[in-house]
């Protein structure tokens, strides 16, 4: 991770607005910051204004503004970009500031705000500031509330934040292409005094969803449910940084969810809260213990708990969610002896490949030739072995010696003795069972549909 302040010092001379406007209006337009990779970007705490805790945007950044008579300026860039996905697979997104999704954009309560929207794209689009309560005419629904942006202008939007809490921006302008290209971004509204909601870790990501063949990078923009790749903020397993914290300190997560399904998120180890929704924060009294949270669509959840020392998985609780894009419309095969078939059938079709009898633990261990560009379907590896998950699955890790603002992975967790489960060896008391009811031609032949088809 490189912290954000020398990626500032190394982004200064960066100066997009230039290309999009003409020259005078360039020189009354703030600096569009541009960030491409995919390293989590640890935000400063903010340089002027009302004071604010920052949130940690997983594999993410948070949009530098310009403080110009009292009213924060940003500018966000509407434009092609490239995102890796996971490391060995790199998709053609179209984003924000040079990253999909694009960067934070974090102000306090109470902030009046001007957000400049410069049109990079190849069409027309608009920016919609889904759960913020501004003007009828800030919201940003093309045809309804504004003309569309139109390629290479410029459009400003201005409002005042009234209330705190987790948002999203996204386009209202041929939504289902430009959300399936990956344009999002977080919007994060602090209270206006910093104490109130404070926790020690604060960390935010978006659901979303690609439908992108094996061996291609460019999304098919007219899939309405059936996606191949579930990530967190453009990223899939091993690609999504962990969450790390120290023992004992309060950490939330935000979850905004922008894909076409929901998504029960779930997390081992510490029990949490659910405290904030679409509306805002949840009062004390009317929270309840989870977990597990299901983030609908179009939803935001923030939910909160006291770090336990470990290694905790956090995951979508949706299995083929936690997988990646190979392994679609393959056949069950468990309990099916087709060591015979499968010889046939490979002499027929070359890439035919055999699915577990006994499961599908072995891909995740086996490296199989796939095409290029693409993550194998289960992946990861820990300190036992291959984790065998892709997608929306990511590591909670929480450590007695962590630095408060140190967010670097700090490998696996050492385990004290007694705590670690283990193979037992000892002697093995006779086990007597009632027979299983014998197999007959019949079920042997059953085999489950697989089409992947309606969900
Ligand atoms: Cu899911």
């Amino acid at each position: 991770m490189t912290n954000r302040r020398t990626f500032f010092r190394a982004a200064g001379a960066t100066f997009l607005g230039a290309a999009a406007v003409s020259r005078a209006g360039a020189a009354l337009l703030p600096e569009a910051v541009i960030q491409t990779g995919a390293a989590t970007q640890i935000p400063p705490a903010p340089p002027n204004g009302r004071p604010f805790n920052p949130i940690v945007t997983l594999n993410g950044w948070s949009l530098p503004w310009r403080m110009k008579d009292g009213v924060k300026e940003f500018h966000l860039v509407a434009e092609p970009v490239v995102r890796e996905i996971a490391p060995g697979m790199k998709a053609n997104l179209w984003g924000y500031n040079g990253s999909s999704p694009g960067p934070t954009i974090e102000a306090v309560e109470g902030d009046r705000i001007r957000i400049f929207v410069t049109n990079k794209l190849p069409e027309v689009t608009s920016v919609h500031w889904h759960g913020v309560m501004l003007p009828s005419g800030m919201d940003g629904v093309t045809g309804l509330t504004q003309p569309p942006i139109a390629v290479g202008k410029t459009f400003m939007y201005e409002f005042v934040l009234q209330r705190p809490g987790t948002h999203m921006y996204h386009p209202h302008a041929d939504e289902m292409v430009q959300m399936a290209m990956g344009m999002m971004g977080l919007f994060i509204i602090h209270p206006k005094d910093p104490k109130q909601y404070r926790v020690d870790r604060d960390f935010g990501f978006i659901l979303n969803a690609y439908d992108i063949e094996p061996g291609s990078a460019t999304p098919k923009v007219n899939t309405m449910l059936d996606f191949n790749l579930w990530t967190w903020n453009s990223r899939a397993f091993p690609g999504i940084d962990p969450f790390v914290a120290r023992t004992g300190e309060r950490v939330r997560i935000r979850v905004g969810n922008l894909t076409m399904t929901n998504h029960p998120i779930h997390m081992h180890g510490p029990h949490f809260e659910v405290t904030g929704t679409d509306g805002g924060w949840v009062p004390k009294s009317a929270r309840w213990p989870e977990v597990t949270t299901d983030v609908a669509v179009g939803q935001m959840r923030a939910f909160e708990f006291d770090a336990i020392a470990g290694d905790w998985a956090i995951h979508c609780h949706k299995s083929h969610h936690t997988m990646n894009a190979m392994g679609h419309d393959v056949p069950t095969m468990i309990g099916v002896d087709h060591r015979d078939v499968a010889k046939k059938i490979t002499g027929l079709v070359p890439d035919y490949m055999v699915m577990g009898d006994k499961g599908m633990h072995d891909m995740a261990e086996m490296e199989m030739p796939i095409p290029d560009n693409t993550l194998p379907m289960m992946t990861g590896t820990g300190p036992f072995g291959a984790i065998g998950m892709g997608g929306m699955f990511s590591v909670v890790k929480v450590r007695d010696d962590i630095a408060r603002g140190d967010f670097k992975d700090p490998g696996p967790y050492q385990h004290s003795p007694g705590t670690l489960a283990s193979e037992y060896t000892g002697e093995m008391p006779p086990t007597t069972r009632a027979a299983a009811p014998k197999a007959d031609a019949k079920t042997l032949k059953v085999r489950k549909p697989s089409g992947h088809e309606g969900h």
